[in-house]
C-alpha cells in the first residue's frame, strides 16, 4: 500500500453527488503506514509546451513491478486538481482508467509497461505557487513537498527515484531562456519563434528535486574546478536590471563549493550548477537538482541595498541549497517524516560552512538566539512535534524550526559526542552507504554509531520525542570537592504525556574565582534523570560554566548568584558562555521584577549589576565589535514570554524597555562614544567594518531609549551619512519607534529613494510594522491599503504582517484588535496561498501561555478561522492543533 490516505467514506466509496458535502477532516497520514510503491519508475521523460495561461505536458514514464513491495494491478499516480487529457499504456490509448480523488488510478497488467499521460495546466492562475507557476512574466517550478503533482499525473513521493528527460518549447521571444534539472543536451529552433531545449539529468531523484524555469533572465557566469579536477559552468540567473547585484551570492557558490569538498569530502557531480533568483517564491530556496531556484531575497545584493544580516543570510542560503546536493539530492528522503534527515543535516552544515566564513562564536550565538525565540516557544506550545514526526495532515506545516533547527542541534550533539574527526567519518559511511537512495533517519544513525563508532541507542529518544528537555544544575562542594548534581525532565506534549531521560552533552568548566582560570573544559553526560560529577582540586567553591557552546539544546535550570553571573561574564573564555552569563543576568532580573519579587532596592542591585557587565562590554579593548554586539543583545521578548508560565506582552514590554531606558541613561556616554568610534570606521565588508556597524545601532537603540530627543538627532545623522543600508537600515528603525518629526521626513526618503526596488520596499514595510512606536497597530492597518501591498508576493506579506506578530503594543493591543488583523489575513490569504497563510496562525497557538484577557480574544480570532466555511488542510490542520 501506498502512505496511503485514508478513503473518503468508511467503505472506501467517493461520496454521493447529490448529498450536501460536509467539511471533512483531512485525513491523517502516518509515519506507521509507510508501505514501499509497487513499482519502480527508472525513468521519466517530460514534455512542456510552454505557455504563461497554459502548458501542455505529456509524461513518459517507464514502469517495473517492484519485486520489494506488496503487488498492485493498478498504479497510483498523484494528481492535484489535474485532468488527464489521455492516457497510453505500452503506446496504446486506453479509458480503463479511474479517478480516486485527484489521483489517477491506472490498470497496468504486466510487470513493465510504458505509461504516457498528457495533461493542461495555466500556471498563470497558479497563485499557491506550488508546481509550475508564471511570475513577472516568467515560469519557474516549485515541486517540494507535493507540488509536482500540479504538473502531472506521477508518484509523488520521495521515495520514487526517475532519471529525467525534459523537453521544453516556447516563444523565443517571451521565454529566451530554457532551463531544467542535470545538463542541457540539445537546443533548437522550430517554426513561428518557437525554440526547444532539452536536458538530462543523469542522477535519479524524487519528483520533488525536478525543476524547470522559461524566462527572459540574464546570468553572471563563472566557472569552478572540482578537486578532482573537473570544470563546472556556474550561472545565477536574474532579470535584466539585477546582473550587478549577483557576485555576493556568486562567490557564496564557490565558498560553499570548495568548502563542502574540504571539510565533507563532497564534490559536485555536474556539468553546470543555475540559480535563478524569483521574486514570488513561498520560502527562501529549493535545492532542485543542478537548478536551484532562490527568492530573490536571498540572491540579490550590494551594499547600497542590503544589509549585513542579508549578506550572511545569501551566504547561508546560498549554502544551504548547495549542500543539499549530497544531504538531500544523492542521498534523499524515503517518505516526509524523514524530513529532519535533509534539513537537520543541512541545516548543520550551513551553520559550520557560516562559521567557518565569518566569526565562529558570533554565528554560534546567532544560531541560539533563532532556536530560543522561535523552536523553543514551538516545542512548548499546541505545534510541539518530535523532530521526526509520527503524522501530519499537511507535510507543507512540518517544515518548521523544530524539523531544521532542532533537527541541527541533534546532529550537533552526535558531533560533539563523537568530535569532528570521527563524525566526519559518520558522515563519509553514510553518503557511501547510502548513495542514491532514499533513506531514514535512522538510516544515518546507524551509519554515524557504524561510522564514528558511537552507542547511540539510547540517543535515539532525540528523534522521537518533543519537548525541550529542561536540566537543573547544583553544584555542592567539600573539602577539595566540587560536585555537580544534574536531574533532567522533558515536559509532556501534545500526543506525548510522559517522556524518557535523552542523553545530553554538557560541556563544563570550573573556574577559580581567584585566578579567574579553568581546570579544563570536560564533557559530561547526563543520561539519567538524575547523575552526580565529581571534580577534584577545588579548595574553594569553584563558579561553574555549564553547557558550553550550547552544547545540548536544552534549558538550564540553576541558582545562581549576580556575582557568578558578572565573574563569567567578564572572564569566560567561551565567548557563548559569556553571553550566556550576561542573558542570564537579565532574564532573572526581568522575571523577578515581572513576579513582582523585586522590592526597588532589589531592583536598583539588580540594574546596577547589569549595568556594570555592560560598562565592561563597552570597555573591553579585547572584543571585537561583532562580539561586542552580541553581548550588548538584550534577551527577547519572545525568550522572555517563553520563561513565564502565563506571560502578560505588554508587561514584559515595559520592562525590558525600562531595562533599555535605564542602560541608555546610565552609560549615555560610553554608548555616544561608541557610535563615535564606530562612525569614523570606513565602510568595507571586513569583520572589523561590519561590527563597527553592528555597535553603531546598538548605541543608537539603547539611547533611543534613554534619552530619545539625542537619539532621534544621531539617527538622522547616521541615516543622511549612510553610504550603506545596514547604517541606513538601522537609523530609521531608530526612528521609526519615536515620535519625532524626523521619523516622517526620513520614512519619505527612504521610500522615494528605494521606490520600485520590491526587496528594499519589503525592509519599508518591516520597519514600520516592528516598530516600538505606540501607533504601529494603526500604521499596519494604513499600509495594507498601500498601493505597493498585495496579498499575491509572498515576500510583501511577510514583511508587513510578520513582523507585526512581535509587537506588544499592536498585535497583543489589548482591545484584541491585532489577533483580529491576523485572522483577517489568514481568511483573505488561504484562498490564494494556503501554505504562507497558514505560517500566520502559529502567533496565534499562544493563547495558553497569555494572561486569560488576551488569551480568551486570540482563542476566539482562532475558533472564528475555524468556522470558516471552507479551509485549506494547511490551515484548517494548524487551526485545530492550536485550538487543541
Ligand atoms: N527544501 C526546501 C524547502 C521546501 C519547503 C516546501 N514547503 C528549502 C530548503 O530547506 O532548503
Ligand atoms: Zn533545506
Amino acid at each position: 500500500m501506498d502512505i496511503a490516505r485514508t478513503p473518503a467514506t468508511p467503505d472506501g466509496n467517493p461520496q454521493m453527488a447529490d448529498a450536501a458535502p460536509e467539511p471533512k477532516e483531512p485525513p491523517l497520514i502516518r509515519r506507521a503506514d509507510y508501505r514501499p510503491f509497487p513499482w519502480l519508475v527508472p525513468e521519466v521523460s517530460l514534455d512542456f509546451r510552454l505557455g504563461l495561461a497554459n502548458t501542455r505536458v505529456k509524461a513518459t514514464l517507464t514502469v517495473h513491478r517492484n519485486a520489494k513491495a506488496e503487488p498492485n494491478p493498478m498504479i497510483r499516480l498523484n494528481g492535484d486538481g489535474l485532468t488527464p487529457l489521455e492516457v497510453l499504456v505500452d503506446g496504446q490509448p486506453i479509458n480503463s482508467w479511474s479517478m480516486d480523488g485527484d489521483d489517477l488510478m491506472v490498470p497496468l497488467p504486466g510487470d513493465s509497461h510504458l505509461l504516457e499521460v498528457t495533461t493542461e495546466i495555466d500556471p498563470s492562475a497558479n497563485s499557491k505557487l506550488m508546481g509550475l507557476y508564471a511570475s513577472n512574466g516568467m515560469l519557474c517550478t516549485q515541486c517540494e513537498a507535493e507540488g509536482f503533482r500540479r504538473i502531472v499525473f506521477f508518484p509523488d513521493r520521495p521515495d520514487v527515484l526517475s532519471t529525467y528527460k525534459v523537453r521544453m518549447e516556447g516563444p523565443k521571444d517571451q521565454f529566451p531562456v530554457l532551463l531544467s534539472n542535470g545538463n542541457e543536451v540539445a537546443t533548437g529552433e522550430a517554426d513561428d519563434g518557437v525554440h526547444w531545449a532539452e536536458w538530462h539529468d543523469p542522477w535519479p531523484k524524487p519528483s520533488y528535486l525536478f525543476a524547470l524555469v522559461a524566462g527572459d533572465l540574464v546570468a553572471n557566469r563563472h566557472t569552478f574546478t572540482t578537486m578532482s579536477g573537473r570544470k563546472v559552468d556556474l550561472g545565477i540567473w536574474v532579470r535584466d536590471g539585477d546582473l550587478e547585484r549577483t557576485d555576493h551570492a556568486m562567490q557564496s557558490l564557490k565558498h560553499s563549493m570548495k568548502w563542502d569538498e574540504e571539510t565533507f569530502g563532497r564534490e559536485y557531480d555536474l556539468d553546470t550548477f543555475n540559480i535563478v533568483a524569483v521574486s514570488d517564491f513561498n520560502m527562501g530556496a529549493m535545492e532542485n537538482k543542478g537548478l536551484n531556484i532562490f527568492n530573490t531575497k536571498y540572491v540579490l545584493a550590494d551594499t547600497e541595498t542590503a544589509t549585513d544580516g542579508d549578506y550572511d543570510g545569501i551566504e547561508g542560503v546560498i549554502g544551504h541549497e548547495y549542500f543539499h546536493n549530497w544531504s538531500g539530492d544523492r542521498v534523499t528522503c524515503r517518505d516526509w517524516f524523514q524530513l529532519s534527515l535533509k534539513e537537520g543535516f543541512t541545516v548543520l552544515r550551513d551553520q559550520l560552512f557560516s562559521a567557518d566564513m565569518g566569526s565562529e562564536p558570533v554565528k554560534r550565538i546567532e544560531d541560539v538566539r533563532v532556536l530560543r525565540s522561535v523552536q523553543f516557544p514551538e516545542d512548548s506550545g499546541p505545534l510541539a512535534h518530535p523532530i521526526r514526526p509520527d503524522s501530519y495532515q499537511e507535510i507543507s506545516n512540518f517544515y518548521t524550526a523544530t524539523v531544521y533547527n532542532k533537527g541541527a542541534e541533534v546532529i550537533r550533539m552526535m558531533r560533539t559526542l563523537a568530535g569532528p574527526e570521527r563524525f566526519r567519518k559518520g558522515t563519509d559511511h553514510y553518503f557511501e552507504s547510502h548513495d542514491g537512495e532514499a533513506a531514514t533517519c535512522e538510516d544515518f544513525i546507524e551509519a554515524i554509531e557504524e561510522g564514528a563508532g558511537l552507542d547511540l541507542k539510547q540517543f535515539r529518544l532525540w528523534y522521537s520525542q518533543a519537548g525541550t528537555p529542561k536540566v537543573s544544575v547544583v553544584l555542592e562542594h567539600g573539602g577539595d570537592t566540587a560536585t555537580l548534581i544534574l536531574s533532567q525532565t522533558v515536559p509532556p506534549t501534545p500526543g506525548q504525556p510522559d517522556k524518557k531521560p535523552m542523553p545530553i552533552p554538557l560541556k563544563v568548566a570550573l573556574f577559580d574565582r581567584k585566578t579567574g582560570k579553568h581546570h579544563g573544559e570536560q564533557l559530561v553526560t547526563l543520561n539519567e534523570a538524575q547523575q552526580s560529577f565529581s571534580f577534584t582540586g577545588f579548595t574553594e567553591p569553584p563558579v561553574l560554566s555549564i553547557n558550553r557552546t550550547f552544547s545540548a539544546p536544552v534549558a538550564i535550570e540553576r541558582e545562581v548568584s549576580n556575582d557568578d553571573l558578572v565573574f563569567l561574564a567578564a572572564h569566560d573564555d567561551d565567548p557563548f558562555a559569556r553571553y550566556e552569563a550576561m542573558q542570564d543576568l537579565v532574564v532573572r532580573h526581568l522575571c523577578a521584577l515581572l513576579s513582582g519579587s523585586l522590592d526597588d532596592k532589589a531592583r536598583d542591585a539588580g540594574r546596577e549589576a547589569i549595568g556594570a557587565a555592560f560598562a565592561a562590554v563597552l570597555g573591553d579593548g579585547q572584543l571585537d565589535d561583532l562580539m561586542r554586539g552580541e553581548l550588548l543583545i538584550l534577551p527577547g521578548e519572545t525568550y522572555l514570554a517563553e520563561q513565564m508560565l502565563v506571560a502578560d506582552p505588554a508587561a514584559i514590554r515595559a520592562e525590558r524597555e525600562g531595562l533599555k531606558a535605564w542602560l541608555g541613561t546610565r552609560l549615555e556616554s560610553e554608548f555616544a562614544s561608541l557610535h563615535a568610534g564606530a562612525s569614523a570606521v570606513p565602510t568595507t565588508r571586513d569583520a572589523a567594518a561590519k561590527g563597527a556597524r553592528k555597535v553603531k545601532t546598538q548605541a543608537l537603540v539603547y539611547l533611543a531609549a534613554g534619552v530619545p530627543g539625542r537619539a532621534a538627532e544621531m539617527a538622522a545623522a547616521q541615516y543622511d551619512a549612510a553610504d550603506n543600508m545596514t547604517d541606513r537600515q538601522g537609523a530609521l528603525m531608530v526612528l521609526t519607534g519615536l515620535q519625532t518629526p524626523e521619523r516622517t521626513h526620513k520614512l519619505l526618503d527612504f521610500y522615494n529613494r528605494f521606490r520600485g526596488n520590491a526587496l528594499v520596499i519589503d525592509k519599508w514595510f518591516a520597519l514600520q510594522a516592528s516598530s516600538l512606536h505606540p501607533s504601529v497597530l494603526e500604521q499596519v492597518k494604513a499600509l495594507a491599503e498601500h498601493p505597493d501591498f498585495t496579498l499575491k508576493n509572498p515576500n510583501r506579506v511577510r514583511s508587513l504582517y510578520m513582523p507585526f506578530t512581535g509587537t506588544a503594543q499592536g498585535f497583543h493591543a489589548a482591545s484584541g484588535e491585532g489577533y483580529r488583523i491576523i485572522a483577517d489575513l489568514i481568511l483573505a490569504l488561504d484562498p490564494l496561498n494556503p501554505q504562507t497563510a497558514a505560517r500566520f496562525v502559529t502567533p496565534l497557538g499562544r493563547w495558553r501561555r497569555l494572561e486569560p484577557g488576551r488569551a480568551a480574544l486570540m482563542r476566539g480570532e482562532l475558533e472564528r478561522i475555524a468556522a470558516a466555511p471552507k479551509l485549506s488542510r494547511d490551515t484548517y490542520e494548524q487551526v485545530t492543533r492550536s485550538l487543541g
